[in-house]
């Protein structure tokens, strides 16, 4: 085995532990734990200001944040949305009764394909929830095009994305919301959590009282509503991750090259999505998301399989496709035929682990192994 202890996808940044310990502390002498106390409001505004937007508002977690989102927008009969996403953004549709129309994606965004979503609207659609997947930015022009022209509500799953931008502009301003994941598998994370952005007063408005039962005072409920509210000590690790997310894009931006300089000359292997510039300098670069095609000697799950061997935990995402999921699958079983392009990917892309737990010599290690497959060596390498 080549590595002694598991590389995962998704292993956290964590950033300044004693800012973190300090936030901790100061939320224990206020005996302030829950409830939009010092540390949520904090990281509110710092989100806001990073994010440029009106609005945000921090939340237990991104897939609650959809929730309330698509409620709040009275999202409901059909809503389309890709497959090729985490099945959090189906489920946050169908928990609702709202029944998620899954569309093909764009083979260079890996996003939406707004040609594709066209084609599935229906008297019963309302909405269109775009998912920036591994960060790649929705084509959002022509969405809101179309959602303009269609009088559909547009919103987007950003869970991917945080700190991203689309033709230079921060993602979190695009559509009527958007909403981000901070779970602690994200560049970004505040152990779980999530948020809305938003550059609309009304919506925010009603976000917040639905994200507290619907209170407006202490005794004054105005609204239905649910527990969707970040803890103290999540904000805290937001505010000490925050500080350090410079660092967090630095790392991941070198280790993103060292892939790219490892796998190049590997036939059959290419390293997805390169934004252009200005998107670029901007991009997370949360994921490293390799194609296998037919030129490599492995099968991909033949190639996940060596490397896990190797304790290099890579990951299929999202392999096999919300449609090909329950209840989806049951509910509509002849998906599969319209998303074309989402299954290829979904039997083609793998993910290797980067961020603050990988190395540039760790890499270094995964790619020789890679290689040496390629050219039909053995795992040692003979
Ligand atoms: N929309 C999209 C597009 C999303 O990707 C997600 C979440 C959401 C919405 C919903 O947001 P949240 O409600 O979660 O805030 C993980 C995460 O749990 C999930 O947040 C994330 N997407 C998804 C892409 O990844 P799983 O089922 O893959 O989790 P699991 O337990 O297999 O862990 C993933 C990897 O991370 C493993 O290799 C182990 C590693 N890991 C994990 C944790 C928690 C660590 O090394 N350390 C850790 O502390 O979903």
């Amino acid at each position: 085995m080549e590595f002694n202890r598991p590389l995962h996808v998704g292993a956290p940044n964590i950033g300044d532990r004693e800012l973190f310990q300090a936030h901790v502390d100061a939320m224990f002498d206020r005996r302030w734990l829950a409830n939009h106390g010092e540390l949520v409001l904090r990281f509110e505004e710092k989100l806001k200001a990073y994010l440029g937007v009106r609005h945000c508002i921090a939340m237990c977690n991104g897939t609650t944040a959809l929730e309330i989102a698509i409620r709040v927008l009275e999202l409901a009969g059909e809503v389309i949305v890709p497959s090729f996403t985490f099945v959090a953004t189906a489920h946050a549709l169908r928990w609702q009764g709202i029944v998620p129309v899954f569309c093909d994606v764009d083979p260079d965004t890996l996003c939406l394909d707004p040609k594709e979503v066209e084609k599935l609207i229906t008297p019963r659609t309302t909405g269109i929830v775009g998912v920036h997947l591994f960060g790649q930015g929705c084509d959002v022009e022509a969405l809101r095009s179309i959602a303009d022209a269609r009088g559909l509500k547009l919103m987007f799953d950003a869970a991917h994305a945080f700190g991203n931008t689309i033709g230079g502009r921060r993602i979190g301003g695009f559509g009527e919301c958007e909403v981000f994941s901070f779970h602690a598998t994200k560049f970004f994370n505040a152990f779980e959590g999530g948020a809305v952005a938003t550059d609309n007063d009304a919506l925010a408005e009603k976000i917040r009282l639905m994200q507290n039962f619907g209170f407006s005072d202490w005794d004054t409920v105005d609204h239905l509503g649910i527990n969707g509210k970040m803890t103290e000590v999540c904000a805290a690790m937001g505010l000490a991750n925050l500080e350090g997310i410079d660092g967090f894009r630095e790392t991941n931006r070198r280790n993103r090259a060292a892939y790219a300089d490892g796998l190049k000359d590997i036939p059959g292997l290419r390293l997805v999505g390169e934004p252009a510039a200005p998107d670029r300098a901007a991009a997370n670069n949360q994921y490293v998301v390799v194609e296998v095609g037919a030129q490599y000697p492995l099968s991909r799950d033949e190639l996940m399989r060596r490397l896990h061997a190797e304790n290099v935990l890579v990951r299929r995402y999202f392999w096999p496709g919300c449609h090909r999921m329950e209840p989806y699958r049951t509910d509509d079983p002849e998906a599969g035929k319209r998303l074309p392009m989402t299954e290829a990917f979904l039997e083609r892309v793998l993910l290797f682990p980067t961020g603050t737990a990988v190395s540039v010599p760790a890499i270094g290690k995964i790619v020789a192994l890679v290689a040496g497959w390629g050219a039909g060596r053995g795992a040692n390498g003979l």
